[in-house]
């Protein structure tokens, strides 16, 4: 079994495995270290990742880029038009989804966004298990904090479509945070004040900054800002906007109205940025760019950082907001790490030092610290792997709030609520607790879409509560109890539901809650059933007929609650704690009023991720583009065996075969090599696997009893030999 930890970049995705007792990353078929977030369609077959790159320039039409930007969002989306300044292929509406209308096959095709983004996993997924000589199932990938739940679900969904068993999605910045947590032997133990470390990751479209607070073993996420429109494609096209202006003027072309001059010069600008980026200057080169002018320019790095002012003067605004989140100053940052490629522009550095007002720490590798913590955070989760535990405790990005229809006999009953706050740890449960004589309805969503990325729908999901009734006995509410998680992935479900009743319970009496009035008011009774979390019941305090939250420190063991009261004298909502009047006996007891938990409530749920019909149906038709990928690429393979073959047999015709042939053999197999040779260069060109492999055996067969011959030679020739050496 493989541990693989997956950076899925905007531009670039980063590969880690856990092998040989450490983190490794994997380089790919050409040797590179991180692979193009690209995939391309053809007429015969896809190009995913490296290939798709090769292809690009002539296939623009056909390459999709951007996926990361792309998944989970909806066509209307205004986010989407601005991804398609930055996506050569036409984005269509796909059932409200953004997908990508390409030529494959010769005839026109949609993906949806989740699709595209499967086709890169499915490819990492095939170069991971080249690389490490085992199948590749478990993964951890990466996704930015501002991912929403329909995103993080069309990620879930596209893995899975791949053939991949996802084990966590985990926000960029608390990847690189484990990473490094994981690797330092020197945190500060329990009872030390933590070391907190600002990580500060900017990639090509992406900023995030993340306070993070270390102790021994753990690490916990304080805050997280990002700024979702700020990378390194944003300096980029401020260098290209300036070129496209000065090539207008200097010679007389506007390179925006062709999308192939565009793209060469946004590649050529990159590379001049990452020359800047060490040098003072850099000079551009394209030949025949457009009506055949060949053009130069040169930036220097003055002019480089007066065209991205506007965006260099936004650096500090993440900055600020993670600290404020984290309740910090900047003085109480004890380091601040930097990774991303983009943020090796000397300018950001150096605004991102002066906010800090201390120098940065670059003990990460910038490229891929990401891909390793998601690999370390998968070696974790993994049954198979033995790694050092170490807790990792995010926060949640946005607020979430239930609605549900008033319930007809609860007059005074609220009809929303928020249940998870924004910074509420991640993953976290909640028990919410409604009372309930019919079947009822609940939905999920963010609360305040303004926050979202762009117009993202706010709705997250519906659940609909079954098998509720009134209780056989009285004809009154049953006490339904509901588990709301927002889960590893980052994602809410309800995830179970079950209804209680209230009953009498003799119990202990501990010694420290002796000192209590008469009446307890305040009763924690531990939870026995699977979740670890405690729930609280008040009585007379609870101000009557609201439902409420009832907020909790921190940690994954206490619970903010709900309470929904329907009646201010209900003795459904009143838990006496009385003490027992025989004050002889021992251990002393108290009868106390408990919810015991009666059975289960069926819950269905419906969300923005695929069901189960639609995944089956997208994983047969991912699995089946992957054999006709393999089928072309076998017959490309068997094509050059046996194009290489003629060559070969021919040269060893007139050299270690020229003694085994007769002149009339040789004169056969010549003519018929020069006949295989015309052919594969005709209509041989494109035939089957299956002829390429005929060919190839209809000239070894001719070839045989030469071969034998030499063979048979080479052989006596080698036992003579040894013969002579064991006398
Ligand atoms: P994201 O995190 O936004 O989804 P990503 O993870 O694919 O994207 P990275 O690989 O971290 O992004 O960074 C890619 C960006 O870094 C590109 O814009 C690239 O041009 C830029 N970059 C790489 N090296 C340098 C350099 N030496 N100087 C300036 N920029 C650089
Ligand atoms: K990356
Ligand atoms: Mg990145």
């Amino acid at each position: 079994m493989s541990v693989v930890g997956v950076d899925f970049g905007t531009l670039n995705t980063v590969v880690a495995v856990a092998r040989n007792r450490g983190v490794d990353v994997i380089t790919n078929e050409v040797s590179n270290r991180a692979t193009p977030s690209l995939v391309g369609f053809g007429p015969k077959c896809r190009y995913l990742g490296e290939a798709a790159k090769t292809q690009e320039i002539s296939n623009l039409k056909n390459t999709v880029s951007s996926l990361k930007r792309l998944a989970g969002r909806s066509f209307k989306d205004p986010d989407v038009q601005i991804e398609q300044q930055f996506v050569s292929a036409p984005l269509v509406d796909i059932n409200g989804q953004v997908g990508a209308e390409v030529s494959y096959l010769g005839k026109k095709e949609r993906f949806t966004a989740t699709q595209l983004v499967a086709m890169l996993l499915s490819k990492i997924k095939q170069t991971t298990a080249n690389e490490i000589k085992l199948p590749v199932s478990d993964i951890v990938m990466s996704v930015p904090a501002w991912y929403t739940d329909v995103q993080r679900r069309a990620l879930i969904d596209a893995a899975e479509i791949a053939g991949l068993k996802l084990l966590r999605l985990i926000n960029d910045t608390t990847a690189a945070a484990l990473g490094y947590g994981i690797t330092k032997l020197d945190l500060p133990a329990a009872d030390e004040k933590p070391r907190r470390v600002a990580f500060v990751d900017i990639g090509h479209s992406d900023y995030a900054c993340s306070i993070v607070e270390y102790k021994k073993g753990e690490l916990a996420i304080k805050g997280t800002a990002c700024d979702r429109h700020f990378g390194g494609r944003n300096f980029d096209k401020a260098i290209v906007d300036h070129l496209q202006k000065e090539f207008i003027g200097k010679y007389k072309i506007d390179i925006s109205t062709n999308p192939k001059a565009m793209t060469r010069v946004a590649a050529a600008t990159e590379k001049l940025k990452k020359i800047l980026s060490a040098n003072q200057q850099a000079p551009l080169n394209i030949e025949s760019l457009m009506n055949d002018i060949d053009v130069r320019a040169m930036i220097t790095r003055q002019e480089f950082e007066a065209m991205v002012e506007p965006l260099l003067s936004r650096v500090h605004i993440p900055l600020e907001q993670a600290l404020a989140d984290a309740k910090l100053t900047k003085d109480d940052i004890d380091v601040v790490e930097i990774v991303g490629g983009g943020s090796r522009v000397p300018a950001i550095k150096d605004r991102v030092q002066a906010f800090f007002g201390k120098p940065l720490s670059f003990t990460l590798n910038q490229d891929e610290a990401v891909a390793r913590g998601c690999a370390f955070s998968c070696a974790i989760l993994s049954p198979v792997f033995k790694v050092r535990d170490f807790a990792v405790q995010d926060i949640i990005s946005y607020p979430i709030e239930f609605a549900w229809e008033k319930a007809p006999d609860i007059p005074d009953e609220d009809t929303s609520l928020v249940v998870f706050n924004k910074g509420n740890i991640m993953p976290s449960t909640k028990i919410l607790t409604f009372y309930r004589k019919q079947p009822f309805d609940l939905e999920a969503r963010y609360c305040k879409p303004e926050d979202l990325p762009g117009k993202t729908n706010p709705w997250i999901g519906r659940f609909s509560v079954k098998g509720v009734k009134p209780t056989a006995a009285q004809d009154d509410f049953m006490i339904c109890k509901l588990k709301a998680r927002v889960n590893i992935h980052g994602v809410l479900n309800v995830e179970s539901g079950y209804y209680v009743e209230d009953q009498e319970v003799e119990e202990e009496i501990k010694d420290d809650e002796e000192k209590k009035d008469g009446d307890v008011s305040v009763y924690k009774s531990p939870f026995v059933e699977s979740s670890p979390s405690i729930e609280h019941f008040e009585s007379s305090s609870i101000p009557a007929k609201r439902p409420r939250l009832d907020p909790q420190p921190s940690g994954e063991a206490s619970r903010f609650h709900f309470y929904d009261v329907p009646d201010e004298n209900s003795r459904l909502t009143t838990i006496k704690a009385m003490d027992t009047d025989n004050k002889d006996e021992k251990p002393k007891t108290r009868k106390v009023k408990k919810q015991v938990r009666k059975g289960e409530l069926p819950i269905s749920a419906g969300h923005t991720g695929l069901d189960v019909d639609a995944k089956n149906s997208l994983t047969e038709k991912e699995a089946s583009m992957v054999m006709e990928d393999k089928l072309v690429a076998d017959t490309e393979e068997k094509k050059n065996e046996l194009e290489t073959y003629i060559y070969e047999l021919r040269n060893k015709l007139d050299d270690q075969y020229a003694e085994f042939a007769s002149d009339e053999e040789k004169a056969k197999i010549r003519s018929k090599l020069d006949a295989s040779e015309d052919w594969l260069y005709d209509e041989g060109d494109d035939a089957t696997k299956a002829i390429y492999i005929a060919k190839m055996e209809e000239l070894r067969a001719l070839a045989g009893p030469v071969v034998q011959r030499h063979f048979e030679k080479v052989e006596a020739e080698r036992q003579a030999l040894q013969a002579k050496l064991e006398q």
